[in-house]
């Protein structure tokens, strides 16, 4: 067997490949985006991100370049004189990173012979008819062929390639079966029967380490499938997922213990709005005020000022996203709210893709009527303004000062009768404001029919399901989704199968309190690092321990101490929430990726680490940090520095690296006090 050619691990370079590259559907696109500018500026040229060429949005998200690495421009032209199509250029997004976009419609004369090859090189099946496993080996198929041929160009510098999630995985087994001379990364975020498992109605996390996983996936009819993501598993060098929780569900479903947990940042810098953040939010919470006084026309008894807004949101995962426990505590919650004549409404908005036919007529009524009341009540003012200004003009010293009577005319009121009448509605405000496609089956509607949460005038919670992704442009709720976030008072994410989760991630750095759970990657990463989370604004329902009555109750309960807090209380927390931002930011998250990526080296070319001193990265640590807080609240104290890896290291020769911490993190200081002097 020819020895592996001596490749220069320090200036190595850095694919990244996966189906989102330019393409938005998911986390993995969050992911990859959000990451870019730190991965840029760590590798500039040197690193390249490599997906499948969704001509509608690189379109828009892609410029095009011209290729300047010898080897680069090689593979290309090669790739290209035999009928592949290709787009190389810069994602516009921050860090510019490069991408390299393959056309897999190109390739599809070759997809019966590589389904062939795949099963004589690696045993795995690909049926007919499922066009997203076609897509997968086709776009695997590209990745490895460009991967084999860019190392025979570039002869000299090591190729580290990480793959995200199994639909960009083909070509780990590929790699490894043709000996390519690339260190290979498998980053899951998810597993294929994790997410399935969870989505019916099994004791998933009481019953990882039973599941007979071949079986399993045979009876859902994604065993081809399962092949992919457990090939691509067990044939790269280092094999990393999002949290701890996936890493326990991965050494379990597919039978390799990960080697690292490389926990999802934010771009920080692109929400931070410093000491504005505060005015945003009141900003944002007016346009919800104006939606909700459209969409409740005719039931507005309830005061802006004592209206909590609530929310949900993501991909339509009913169960596994937490919306079924969601309503239920709401609905407890409403119970709660009554019996204590609480003072306070909350609006609950489910914002959740689904089929869907159009805006309701009732929904866009609700706007409609109260615009036309908010244009007469304008018109009214300027005619009275007008007239009290020339009765004024008029007015000399013993004179009556003019009556209201005098003001309004007969008009204006007809005018105001009429507006008001048009507001009287016999029906309560509608739970949803889009014509759905299954209304009658659908499980959230289906849900909140069950506990009735039908938007009654005593009912102390509202709801409002709005099944498609918020844009301002939508006549009905005109927020994009950030600036509907910042307009909240909380985030309500109670998933039952979350590997991380960018939605209560996203309200922290806004600065908005959110639930999540401890079912969550990032409900678990928040519960480890931080001792007193809900004084930050990070509440954790346990879904791990209790039953899921019990889980309902913690749900409804801190809901229901949220509506109990006063304004003040609320700002205060909001501060604290938008101070632990620097926690999630890619500038601190992304030395997790640096580890595997060393790892990944290591594992290759353990020779070039031979009598190498240790890297910078595992070295010891620059300075220590103690409790760097005032009361209430501290991270957890540790006399060191944290990464995200500190909850689980990465392992070197699966014997245990010994990771020291290299980062300094803490708390900015506290800005205002806990107790206030002055009336809230
Ligand atoms: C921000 C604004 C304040 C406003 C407050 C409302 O802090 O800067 O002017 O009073 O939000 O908070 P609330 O929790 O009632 O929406
Ligand atoms: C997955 O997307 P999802 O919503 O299907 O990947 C995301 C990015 O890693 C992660 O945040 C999420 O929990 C996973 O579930």
């Amino acid at each position: 067997m020819a020895e592996r050619p001596q490749r220069d691990v320090t200036n190595h370079l850095l694919f990244e490949v996966g189906t989102e590259v330019a393409n938005r559907v998911g986390g993995i696109y969050s992911v990859l985006k959000s990451k870019a500018q730190v991965t840029t500026a760590e590798y500039g040229a040197s690193y390249t991100l490599l997906g499948p060429w969704n001509r509608a949005s690189a379109s828009v998200e892609v410029e095009e370049l011209e290729p300047k690495d010898p080897a680069l421009i090689d593979t290309i032209k090669s790739m290209n004189d035999r009928g592949i199509h290709t787009l190389y250029g810069r994602w516009l997004i921050d860090g510019a990173p490069r991408v390299l976009l393959f056309d897999t419609g190109s390739a599809y004369r070759f997809l019966d012979e590589w389904k062939a090859d795949l099963w004589a090189v690696a045993g795995i099946p690909s049926p007919p008819g499922d066009t997203e496993t076609n897509e997968t080996i086709v776009f695997g198929y590209l990745i490895a062929w460009f991967l084999g041929e860019f190392v025979y160009h570039e002869k000299k510098r090591a190729v580290i390639v990480q793959f995200h999630e199994w639909l960009a995985g083909v070509a780990i087994p590929l790699c490894k079966k043709r000996r390519i001379d690339v260190t290979t990364i498998f980053t899951t975020h998810a597993t294929l029967l994790g997410r399935y498992l969870c989505a019916g109605s099994v004791d998933f996390y009481n019953n990882l380490q039973w599941f007979d996983v071949d079986a399993e996936a045979g009876k859902r009819g994604i065993y081809h499938r399962y092949c992919i993501e457990r090939a691509a598993t067990h044939s790269c060098d280092v094999f990393t997922t999002v949290s701890h929780i996936t890493a326990y569900e991965s050494e379990h479903l597919l039978k390799r213990k990960p080697d690292g947990v490389l926990p999802n940042g934010l771009n920080v810098k692109k929400f931070s709005a410093t000491h504005e953040f505060q005015n945003l939010h009141q900003q944002a919470k007016q346009k919800l005020h104006d939606f909700v006084r459209g969409h409740f026309y005719g039931h507005n008894d309830f005061e802006p000022e004592n209206t909590l807004y609530l929310f949900t949101a993501g991909r339509y995962e009913y169960r596994n996203k937490g919306v079924d426990m969601f309503i239920e505590s709401l609905a407890r919650l409403n119970h709660r709210m009554k019996s204590t004549n609480s003072p306070m409404t909350v609006v609950a908005f489910i914002i959740m893709p689904a089929q869907t036919q159009s805006l309701t007529v009732e929904a866009l009524k609700g706007q409609a009527v109260i615009k036309s009341l908010h244009d007469t009540v304008n018109m009214i003012s300027e005619n009275v303004a007008k007239r009290l200004f020339e009765r004024s003009l008029t007015w000399h010293e013993g004179g009556d000062l003019p009556e209201d009577k005098d003001l309004i005319s007969a008009q204006d009121k007809i005018m105001l009768r009429r507006r008001l009448f048009a507001m009287k509605r016999n029906n309560l405000p509608p739970i949803v404001t889009h014509n759905m496609t299954n209304d009658a089956e659908d499980p959230v509607l289906c849900q909140i029919r069950r506990c009735q949460l039908f938007n009654h005038p005593s009912d102390r919670v509202k709801i409002v399901f709005h099944p498609e992704f918020l844009n301002s442009n939508n006549p009905v709720l005109p927020m994009d989704y950030d600036d509907f976030v910042r307009g909240t008072h909380l985030g309500v994410f109670p998933s039952y199968y979350e590997p991380w989760g960018y939605t209560p991630a996203e309200c922290t750095v806004m600065g908005v309190p959110s639930i999540t759970t401890n079912l969550s990657g990032f409900g678990c990463y928040m519960e480890e690092l931080i001792e007193n989370a809900q004084d930050y604004g990070i509440y954790i329902v346990d879904r791990r321990t209790k039953g899921i009555d019990d889980s309902v109750n913690q749900l409804a309960e801190y809901m229901f101490d949220f509506t109990k807090k006063s304004k003040r209380q609320r700002i205060n927390q909001r501060n604290r929430t938008e101070r632990l931002s620097d926690l999630l930011d890619w500038k601190r998250m992304g030395m997790e990726y640096v580890k595997a990526r060393q790892l990944a080296l290591r594992r290759a070319y353990p020779d070039a680490f031979d009598g190498a001193e240790e890297p910078d990265f595992f070295g010891a640590s620059e300075m220590k940090i103690s409790r760097p807080l005032s009361e209430p609240g501290s991270p957890r104290d540790r006399s060191g520095m944290m990464t995200p890896g500190d909850f689980a290291s990465l392992q070197e020769g699966r014997e245990g690296l010994s990771t020291e911490d290299y980062i300094a993190w803490k708390l900015p200081e506290e800005e205002d006090p806990e107790e206030y002097t002055f009336p809230l």
